[in-house]
């Protein structure tokens, strides 16, 4: 494991941002604290995947957890207060509601590279990811109820599309814990491997994914996260129709012919069955 160079992209306080041919590996790295995030966390996560949106050469992006012990334990509780958790102006904040929906309306596929506890919000934070592929210590649950939260969003309704609703309301009423094992046959993981194959496997599915058309990956996950979004999922595969058409010369003549004050000749152009 770790065997590959991977290149810092930005320097942070609270993960490390990296990139290995074309691959961007998003660590959040509190391990003394399982991982848990803080606002200055997930500010931090959002300024990356922003990064990973904008970058050509970012073709897939990992997200993970420093150490062998956890990819992300959820909220830090030291900076639980009222309202939120506290960043350091004292505001109260649920900034990870952010980070979820980057990692659902990115363009490209987020793999959660899960390599311990995935508790809590950081159970949530996999289930956004398109695919999940753990280490066989990996262990899966949320807490919200036992702990004083709960996250009724995708928390709830993606993790029930994924599970099931019997087994959502068995994971969130009752906050046991699941093995990597029982996390897959659940349909929560894709793929388990021993710990020190786990970046390895990970760098694999990249590679394999980066061998096939972005824009047919991108379409793809827009049409998965549509039928389930409501009208912003509709909006998102609407949006890359729209860039799609913006890419044809029926789309550049209506522009054109305004530009040039004429009326545009659109007749030329195919209407296929
Ligand atoms: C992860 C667990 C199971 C690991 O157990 P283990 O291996 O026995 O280690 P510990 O000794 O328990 O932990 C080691 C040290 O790490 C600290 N620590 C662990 N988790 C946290 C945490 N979440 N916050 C702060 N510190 C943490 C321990 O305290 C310990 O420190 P020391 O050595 O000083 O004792 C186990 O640690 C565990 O169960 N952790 C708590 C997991 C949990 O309940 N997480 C849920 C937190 N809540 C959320 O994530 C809610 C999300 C949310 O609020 C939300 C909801 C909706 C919309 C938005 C939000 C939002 O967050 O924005």
């Amino acid at each position: 494991m770790n065997k590959r160079e991977w290149k810092t992209i930005r320097e942070f306080e609270e993960i490390l941002f990296e990139e290995y041919n074309g691959i961007a590996k998003i660590t959040i790295n509190r391990p003394r604290y399982r991982n848990a995030f803080t606002p200055k966390t997930t500010w931090e996560l959002s300024q990356a995947f922003s990064l990973c949106r904008e970058m050509q050469d970012i073709s897939v992006v990992l997200l993970t957890g420093a150490g062998d012990m956890a990819f992300c334990s959820g909220g830090d509780m030291n900076v639980k207060g009222r309202g939120g958790y506290i960043d350091g102006e004292g505001v109260p904040r649920l900034s990870v509601l952010d980070v979820q929906m980057q990692i659902r309306r990115l363009p490209k596929p987020v793999i959660a590279m899960v390599n311990g506890f995935a508790i809590g919000g950081g159970h949530v934070l996999h289930l956004m990811c398109d695919l999940t592929i753990a280490s066989e210590n990996a262990i899966f649950g949320q807490t919200g109820p036992k702990v004083g939260s709960f996250d009724a969003g995708f928390g709830a309704s993606y993790l029930a599309r994924i599970v099931g609703q019997k087994k959502a309301r068995e994971i969130w009423f009752l906050c046991r814990k699941y093995s990597a094992a029982e996390a897959e046959r659940m349909g929560l993981v894709n793929k388990v491997v021993p710990l020190d194959r786990l970046e390895d496997e990970c760098v694999e599915w990249a590679e394999t994914m980066m061998q096939h058309s972005p824009l047919a990956l991108r379409m793809i996950k827009a049409g998965l996260n549509a039928e389930l979004d409501g009208q912003a999922g509709i909006q998102e595969l609407a949006g890359d129709a729209t860039m799609l058409y913006y890419f044809l010369d029926e789309a550049q003549e209506g522009g054109k012919a305004f530009l040039e004050k004429r009326k545009p000749d659109f007749k030329k152009y195919p209407k296929l069955p």
